[in-house]
């Protein structure tokens, strides 16, 4: 049938031009696009869940490389589709198809979710579908990136209904890029977090690890999560509300800390840049704060109203919006922030109601909460003072000059942009760095012993502490709120440590503070980390030596290397001579840096929390599984 074959040669055109670019439908080809199939398959699983369909998701990483999801939902329809195939080859096979569901239906669908399993089917050598459903289980398979392999077909019965998809990705389209069991788990405890009663299974059958989440009270769980090790003031807060379709459900609670941590989400997908919803929240809280000390006059002073910054110290919020599809909008360049206005005025209004009942019926947690906001407004119109002395020239400028002329070898060129400022890890190989390095463009400051943690520190704390000042005051475009990137004195800020547990430590204490107080300079790619290498082998009798900065690459060297070859290995930057120091780590010719590059700051955040937070056991043992690989998965090269 020519009209047939027609269609058929559409749809293998559609799969083709996945396979040539992947990147446009899934983001891109490395590890953090591999996850995006496992991502676009079990979400069709959670549509079905959160649309009152079953109630578990299990997930096997097989040892091939190949993964396996499974739901017990009602299983996808295996009727036939008006094109004269089934409705299974239909969904696997047409792009875009299966993203229409009934109407007032909610849907996973945003940024880059919700493009379809057929554009799984497309990036996999082989898919392999089994439908449990009608009394029978079904199956149809895929060859070479969505060739139907073998139609479908009823394999046997069952009084199950489910469904059960195997694929394996193809990984000439994703070099050297593998499964993580972690950020699997990590994104599967975020969705048994946000689906009450849903039991998510994860399996890695290469070496033996599992994990299951079960949470029963949803945010409230999340919350107590976020805030585990933490002083809290009073039982977690959780409240729904809806209004035109649009429901809401946010839990809160404060701590001790000093630190805001919001994560939202609309239909189950962080919206990682906030929006509409985020927007409405901090309205709403900070009016039922500003009304309830108004009307128990509680804050004195002409100017006596919060910020919502003061309101929020300490807060941890979980914020969860279920929109209909046909009200969803996305905005920015990674569509992570909503746009859906009606999500404001709901969100607020819902907030403030609750926050102000809340307030009246809970007077000593209120007052609590109320004292600490006091004392941020007190604090920050303090350091918004201090700070206009400085700039009219009141406080001492000099002090400044004095506090960073003892340690900072400063840059000679003008041409800020230009400039670096390198943070180095011990006062010996900050000499050496001094020693050699390009004076015009290479500024030196080394830090002696421990950096302050700035996740249980406050504004003023860490206005306080020597280290953390002299590097604000070296950067010198301000500190928090007030930070502006464009005023700052380096177009690059590295930080050099030695290859070691200490140095990794010192590390994420370092990008911790300029995540919290610098944040801009992160998101601007100005913050780096320098890679010392670990060996140096020589080559020759002259003494010329080679460097190597890993020890697989030490490995893949020794294969080729005659003979018995001097090799050392470096045990801190202090070991190698000035020249060698610059040649290898700080000569741009050379050098290799890692770029920070904060691509998903609320996980970001928590395994600062991890590593920062009182508690010592997880935090070993986070350190012990994760350093390595938390540069390389969380912060791009
Ligand atoms: C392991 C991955 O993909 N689960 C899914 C369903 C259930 C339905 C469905 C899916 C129907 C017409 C599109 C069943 N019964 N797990 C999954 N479970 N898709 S995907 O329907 C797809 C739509 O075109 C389903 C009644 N309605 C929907």
């Amino acid at each position: 049938m020519a009209k047939y074959d027609a269609s058929s040669i559409k749809i293998l055109e559609g799969l083709e031009a996945v396979r040539k670019r992947p990147g446009m439908y899934i983001g891109s080809t490395d590890k953090r696009g591999l996850h995006h199939l496992i991502w676009e398959i079990v979400d069709n699983s959670i549509d079905e869940i959160i649309n009152g369909y079953g109630n578990y998701i299990k997930i096997v990483l097989h040892k091939d490389g190949s993964i396996t999801i499974a739901d017990n939902g009602r299983g996808v329809p295996i009727g036939m589709h008006e094109s004269g195939k089934s409705t299974p080859e239909v969904i696997y096979t047409i792009l875009h198809a299966g993203g229409k569901f009934e109407e007032g239906n909610y849907k996973v669908s945003g940024g880059l979710h919700g493009v379809g399993a057929s554009v799984v089917n497309a990036l996999s050598k082989k898919m392999d579908v089994l439908i449990y459903r009608d009394g029978v289980i079904s199956n149809i398979r895929f060859c070479d990136g969505g060739r139907v392999e073998s139609p479908l077909k009823t394999v046997g019965k069952t009084n199950k209904t489910g469904t059960v998809v195997t694929f394996m990705p193809d990984y000439e389209l994703f070099k050297n890029a593998s499964f993580s069991f972690t950020t699997i788990c990590e994104r599967m405890q975020e969705s048994a977090f946000l689906i009450p009663n849903v039991t998510i299974e994860v399996f890695d059958e290469e070496d033996k690890r599992e994990a299951k989440y079960h949470y029963e009270d949803g945010l409230t769980n999340f919350v107590e999560y976020m805030n585990e090790g933490k002083n809290t003031l009073h039982k977690v807060l959780n409240f729904t509300g809806s209004k035109n379709n649009i429901e809401v459900n946010v839990a809160l609670q404060w701590t001790d800390t000093y630190n805001e941590n919001i994560i939202s989400f609309v239909n189950n997908v962080k919206t990682i840049d906030g929006g509409s919803h985020e927007v409405g929240f901090k309205t709403g809280i900070t009016k039922a704060f500003n009304d309830y000390v108004k009307n128990n006059n509680l804050l004195k002073g002409k100017d006596s109203t919060f910020d919502g910054t003061d309101v929020r110290e300490g807060l941890s919020v979980i914020i969860s919006l279920r929109i209909p599809e046909n009200l969803l909008q996305f905005e920015g360049q990674t569509k992570g922030k909503l746009g859906t206005p009606e999500a404001r005025s709901i969100t607020e209004s819902i907030t403030y109601e609750k926050i102000k009942f809340f307030l009246e019926e809970n007077k000593e947690i209120a007052l609590n909460i109320v004292d600490k906001a006091t004392k941020s407004k007190i604090a920050r119109e303090a350091a918004r003072k201090a700070r206009e002395q400085v700039r009219n020239g009141q406080n001492s400028k000099s002090n400044k000059e004095r506090v960073l002329s003892e340690k900072l070898a400063k840059a000679t060129s003008k041409d800020y942009m230009k400039n670096e400022l390198f943070l180095v890890e011990g006062d010996s190989a900050g000499g050496s760095a001094k020693k050699y390095r390009d004076r015009e463009h290479q500024a030196i400051m080394p830090l002696r012993g421990k950096v302050l943690n700035t996740e249980k520190a406050s504004l003023s704390d860490i206005q306080n502490n020597a280290e953390l000042r002299q590097i604000e005051y070296a950067i010198g475009a301000g500190l928090g709120e007030t930070f502006d990137y464009r005023d700052s004195n380096y177009g690059k800020v590295i930080i050099m440590t030695d290859a070691d547990v200490d140095g990794s430590h010192i590390q994420i204490l370092l990008i911790t503070f300029f995540y919290r107080y610098m944040r801009p300079l992160i998101e601007e790619g100005m913050l780096y980390i320098a890679t010392p290498p670990l060996y140096s082998i020589e080559i020759n009798s002259k003494g010329e030596k080679e460097y190597i900065a890993t020890d697989e690459e030490l490995e893949e060297r020794k294969k080729t290397l005659k003979g018995d070859p001097k090799i050392q290995r470096f045990k801190g930057l202090g070991e190698m001579n000035a020249d060698e120091l610059y040649e290898t780590t700080m000569d741009p010719r050379n050098r290799r840096l890692i770029r920070v590059n904060v691509t998903d700051a609320a996980l970001a955040e928590k395994r600062i929390h991890v590593l920062m937070g009182d508690e010592v056991a997880p935090r070993k043992e986070w350190i012990n599984e994760n350093v390595d690989f938390s540069l390389e998965d969380n912060f791009k090269k």
